[in-house]
C-alpha cells in the first residue's frame, strides 16, 4: 500500500467520529501524491505524514455563562494547535452551533497550508465554540466571551498562539476577549488579531479577506488571459468576507448580482449596494429581508439559490459545503468562468471535480482567502514593533502577497505536470515549506 493510502487509513481508524476530518485529510494527501511518491523513503523514515495529521495539542473546555434571564448556560470551547513548524499557531475562532472538534480539526489542518502559502511565519491552529451569537444581547455575548477567554488565556500568547475572527466572531467578540485576556494575564500584547483600531488593530484587516479574494481572482484570470473588468459575479454570504469581496469586486468593475444569509438570498439586477448591505449587517445586525427596503428593484428568495443565477464568476463566501454538485452543474451550464473560494471549503469534492473537468478556473480557499490571515500576520508585526501602518501600506502588502500566492500555486501545479490544477498547486506549495521545516527541526 502506498504511504498516502496507509496514512489515510490510519487517520480513519484513529478518529472514527470525525468524518469531516477524514475528508479533509484525504483531499489534501491525494493531491500531494506526486510530491510524496517522489520522496516516499525520506518522508516515511521520519513519519512526516503521521505527524502532519496529528495536532500538536487539542484543548476542549467548559464555557459556563449567565443569560439575561439569570439562567446558567453551558457551551463547549475548543482550540486545536495543529502545527507550529513555521511559526506560532494562528487561526480564527468560530462561534456557531455547528462547531464540534471534527470541524475545528478540519479548519486547523487547512490553516497549516494556507498560512504557509502567505509566505509569513505563522503555524496552523483553529478554535471556537458551539455558542450562537445570533439573537443574543451584547451583555450575553460579553458574558460568553469573558468565560471563553478565562480558560483559553492559559494556552495562548503573542508568541505561542494568536487567535482571530471567523464565522460569528467579529470586532465586538474580539474586543470582549482581548479585554478579558489583558485583565487575567496582565499583558498588553498582540494575542488576538482583528482588534479594533484604537487598541492595536490593523487598518485593512476588516477588508482583507474579501479584498484579498478579489486580488487573487483578478491575477488568476489575468494568468489565463482574461480581464476581470466588466464581468458579473454571484456571491454567497453577507458577513465579513462577502461584504468586502463585493466591495472590491465592484471597485474592479465587476457587477455582483447576489448575496445570501442562512435564511435566504438576494438578487439585485443593478448590482449589490454595498453601503446598504453594511448598514443591514454591520450596523443593524439584521436579516437580508431588509435589503428590499433599500433597493426596490431587487428580489428576496427564501432558502438557497445563488448559484443558479447566470454570472461569469462565482465567489462562495459563507460556509463549508455550500456549493454542491448540482450547483456546479448549473454554473457550468450558465458559462461560469471561475469559482474562487472566499469561505473555507465551501465547494464539495464532487462539485470541485466537476468544475475542474469542465475547465472552470477553480481557486481553493486555502489560497483564495489567505488574505485575511496574511493581514493578521501583518497586525502581529505592527504590534511587535508598536507601530501602526497606513491603510495604503497594508493594502499594498496584501496585494503583493495575493499576487505571489497566485503565481506560486500556478507554478507548483505546472512543476508537477498538472498545469491548471490550482487545488494541487496550493496544497503542494503550502506543504513543501512546512515539510522542510518539520524535517529540519527533527523529531518533534
Ligand atoms: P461571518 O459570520 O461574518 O458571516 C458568515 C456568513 O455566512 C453570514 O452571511 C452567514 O449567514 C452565512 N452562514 C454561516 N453559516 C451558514 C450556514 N450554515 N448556512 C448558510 N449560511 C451560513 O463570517 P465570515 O464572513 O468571517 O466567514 C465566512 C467564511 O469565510 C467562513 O467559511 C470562514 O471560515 C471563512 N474565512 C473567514 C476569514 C475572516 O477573516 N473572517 C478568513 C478566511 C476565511 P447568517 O448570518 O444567517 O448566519
Ligand atoms: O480562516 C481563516 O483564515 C480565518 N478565519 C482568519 C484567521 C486569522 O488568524 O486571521
Amino acid at each position: 500500500m502506498s504511504y498516502v493510502d496507509e496514512v489515510i487509513e490510519s487517520v480513519i481508524a484513529k478518529n472514527p467520529a470525525e468524518p469531516e476530518f477524514h475528508q479533509a485529510v484525504k483531499e489534501v494527501l491525494e493531491s500531494l501524491r506526486p510530491v510524496i511518491d517522489a520522496n516516499e523513503e525520506k518522508y516515511r523514515k521520519v513519519a512526516l505524514l503521521e505527524r502532519l495529521v496529528e495536532p500538536e495539542r487539542q484543548i476542549k473546555f467548559r464555557v459556563p455563562w449567565v443569560d439575561d434571564k439569570g439562567q446558567v448556560q453551558v457551551n463547549t470551547g475548543y482550540r486545536v494547535q495543529f502545527n507550529s513548524a513555521i511559526g506560532p499557531y494562528k487561526g480564527g475562532l468560530r462561534l456557531h452551533p455547528s462547531v464540534n472538534l471534527g470541524i475545528i480539526k478540519v479548519l486547523g489542518f487547512e490553516q497549516i497550508f494556507k498560512n504557509s502559502l502567505t509566505g509569513l511565519p505563522i503555524g496552523g491552529g483553529k478554535g471556537g465554540s458551539d455558542f450562537d451569537p445570533k439573537g443574543k444581547s451584547d451583555r450575553e455575548v460579553m458574558a460568553f466571551c469573558q468565560s471563553f477567554m478565562t480558560e483559553l488565556c492559559k494556552y495562548i500568547g503573542a508568541d505561542t498562539d494568536v487567535p482571530a475572527g471567523d464565522i460569528g466572531t467579529g470586532a465586538r467578540e474580539i474586543g470582549y476577549m482581548f479585554g478579558q485576556y489583558k485583565r487575567i494575564r496582565g499583558l498588553y500584547e498582540g494575542v488576538l488579531t482583528g482588534k479594533g483600531l484604537s487598541y492595536g488593530g490593523s487598518l485593512a484587516r476588516t477588508e482583507a479577506t474579501g479584498y484579498g479574494l478579489l486580488y487573487l481572482t483578478k491575477e488568476l484570470l489575468k494568468v489565463n488571459g482574461i480581464d476581470i473588468a466588466g464581468k458579473t459575479a454571484c456571491v454567497s454570504g453577507s458577513g465579513n468576507v462577502a461584504i468586502y469581496a463585493i466591495e472590491k469586486a465592484t471597485q474592479l468593475g465587476v457587477k455582483v448580482l447576489t448575496c445570501s444569509d442562512s435564511n435566504g438570498w438576494v438578487y439585485d439586477p443593478d448590482g449589490i449596494d454595498v453601503a446598504a448591505l453594511k448598514e443591514i449587517k454591520e450596523v443593524n445586525r439584521a436579516r437580508l429581508t431588509e435589503y428590499k427596503k433599500y433597493r426596490p428593484n431587487s428580489e428576496y428568495h427564501e432558502g438557497r439559490g445563488v448559484w443558479v443565477v447566470k454570472a461569469d464568476l462565482a465567489l462562495p463566501c459563507a460556509t463549508q459545503n455550500e456549493l454542491l454538485l448540482d450547483d456546479a452543474k448549473a454554473l457550468v451550464e450558465n458559462g461560469c468562468i471561475a469559482v474562487c473560494e472566499g469561505a473555507n471549503m465551501p465547494t464539495t469534492l464532487e462539485a470541485t471535480k466537476y468544475l475542474q473537468e469542465h475547465n472552470v478556473i477553480f481557486a481553493p480557499g486555502k489560497a483564495a482567502n489567505a488574505g485575511g490571515v496574511a493581514t493578521s500576520a501583518l497586525e502581529m508585526s505592527q504590534n511587535s514593533e508598536r507601530l501602526s501602518w497606513s491603510f495604503e501600506e497594508v493594502d499594498a502588502k496584501l496585494q503583493t502577497i495575493m499576487i505571489n500566492i497566485t503565481h506560486n500555486i500556478v507554478d507548483s501545479a505546472e512543476r508537477y505536470g498538472h498545469a491548471g490544477d490550482y487545488v494541487m498547486g496550493a496544497n503542494i506549495a503550502g506543504f513543501e515549506k512546512v515539510a522542510d521545516a518539520m524535517i529540519a527541526q527533527g523529531v518533534c
